[in-house]
């Protein structure tokens, strides 16, 4: 069978609840749920560590953050977090088997590019009016709208293939990362609509004393900076709301913007008869909080943060119409790649593919429960030093005072632990309360279950060889 092109395809920080085919009754997503429908739709797929950079070393080598070593954004200066130059990438993979490779958009891994025939990326975050671009080593900037210019790039990249080699086609936006800045002619969508809060929206935090610490997630207090236009005269809970809109509609503004442009791309793999020889894969980094428990941002291993989108499309792969529970990590999506490929997948890799699960089937031994492991970017906690980190405190750490933790989670439960911060933990069930409201991890009908639990993470850190207590 002639091999497929692969055109993946990422977001950053969009989360499922903000497609049409996930449920979102107000933001339309044509395109991005095209690739679902005419494929697979996952409904329960789980970044292993919701953070820009280190999710993005996860994509690339199907391999856990420390192992493919970035554990953080590298937000600290005397941080080094370098992708592993030993852990192969599945573009590197690609392009050694035959694959004309190109990377066009957001990348945020400190190193350059590697495996790509052709990259230009945003430096960082990038900004989203007359982006600066990364063009193979030079700087440029480009007029224009980021989100626009990088699919002018891709098309541009497609174009130029002479239709002999199979092509990889790394597409990254920047949207819709914060500050949420939509193109002008978006800037009005959705002008006349109440977007709902979120149930969790006044959350008291009574059974999670973590999640209670982390002031800096609320987006009514670190967002408003980003809007010089809230009304004078406010109560703090209107002020709350009106920015919770104003945070809303530009996110699906940007959002918008994603679909549009990803609608051009697919718009021409039919008009050059190449749909039905490509895997396409749309997913993000991680998911978001979007006013849930009065947060924005992500880290936690919270449902909002760690759930992602996973579409799939590729018609002569034996892959239509599926929906799937099963669970699936970022972990999974290189071993993916490189199977539909027929490339070898390299021993190192942590993740499974998820062709069977693409061709409509669960193997009777899937995965029962999926891993999670934040690290932060940093140790240091604000104003104490050393002397804080060798107690059980609750200090603050960087940023948004959010302590390393690890967890599991099953179809039905989650275990956290916060193991930074003394022998503090969190158990939920997801079927009982599913907006993990209420910790049950010292509620004695539990005990069982936190028992086999427990032995469960720590089987998984075993199996993934994340065993050092303190990594840095
Ligand atoms: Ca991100």
């Amino acid at each position: 069978m002639k091999r497929p092109n692969i055109l993946f395809v990422m977001t950053d920080d969009h989360t499922p609840r903000e497609m049409s085919s996930y449920g979102n009754p107000i933001l339309h997503t044509p395109n991005l749920d095209r690739v679902g429908n005419e494929g697979t739709r996952f409904n329960n797929c789980f970044s292993t560590n919701a953070l820009c950079a280190p999710a993005r070393g996860t994509v690339l080598t199907g391999c856990f953050s420390h192992v493919h070593g970035i554990r953080g954004n590298s937000e600290r200066a005397d941080a080094i977090e370098n992708l592993d130059p030993n852990v192969p990438t599945f573009p590197e993979l690609l392009r050694a088997a035959g694959y004309k490779t190109a990377l066009f958009g957001k990348y945020h891994i400190r190193q350059d590019p590697r495996g790509f025939d052709t990259w230009c990326i945003h430096p960082g975050q990038g900004v989203y009016f007359d982006p600066t671009y990364i063009d193979n080593g030079k700087e440029v900037v480009k007029e224009g709208y980021a989100t626009d210019i990088t699919t002018d790039m891709a098309l541009e990249f497609l174009k130029g293939l002479d239709g002999e080699q199979p092509f990889c086609l790394v597409y990254q936006f920047k949207a819709p990362h914060r500050p949420f800045t939509p193109a002008p002619r978006h800037a009005h969508l959705f002008e006349d609509i109440e977007i709902p809060q979120p149930e969790t929206y006044r959350d008291d935090f009574a059974t999670r004393k973590i999640a209670a610490l982390a002031e800096d997630m609320k987006f009514d207090i670190s967002l408003a900076p980003d809007y010089d236009d809230i009304p004078e005269g406010l109560s703090d809970e209107e002020k709350k709301d009106w920015i919770y809109q104003r945070f809303m509609k530009d996110r699906y503004r940007t959002i918008y913007g994603v679909d549009e442009n990803l609608g051009r791309v697919l718009d021409y793999l039919d008009e050059t008869d190449q749909a039905d020889d490509t895997l396409v894969i749309y997913t993000s980094d991680h998911g978001y909080f979007l006013g849930d428990y009065g947060w924005y941002d992500k880290r936690f291993m919270y449902e909002p943060s760690i759930r992602i989108p996973l579409v799939v499309r590729y018609p002569n792969g034996g892959i239509s119409g599926n929906v799937t529970d099963a669970l699936v990590m970022n972990v999974d999506f290189a071993p993916t790649i490189l199977d539909f490929a027929g490339v070898e997948i390299p021993e190192g890799v942590q993740g499974e593919s998820l062709r069977p699960l693409l061709q409509g089937t669960e193997p009777d031994d899937w995965r029962r429960s999926v891993y999670y492991a934040y690290f932060e970017d940093s140790w240091v906690l604000h104003g104490k030093g050393a002397e804080a980190m060798s107690e059980p405190s609750f200090q603050y750490f960087t940023p948004h005072r959010i302590g390393p933790h690890r967890g599991v989670r099953t179809d039905r439960y989650k275990l956290i632990e916060y193991y930074a911060e003394g022998d503090y933990w969190e158990l939920f069930d997801l079927q009982e309360d599913p907006n993990e409201l209420r910790n049950v991890y010292e509620d004695a009908a539990y005990a069982d279950l936190v028992m086999d639990l427990k032995a469960e993470l720590r089987r998984l850190q075993v199996r993934y060889g994340d065993l050092e207590e303190d990594s840095r």
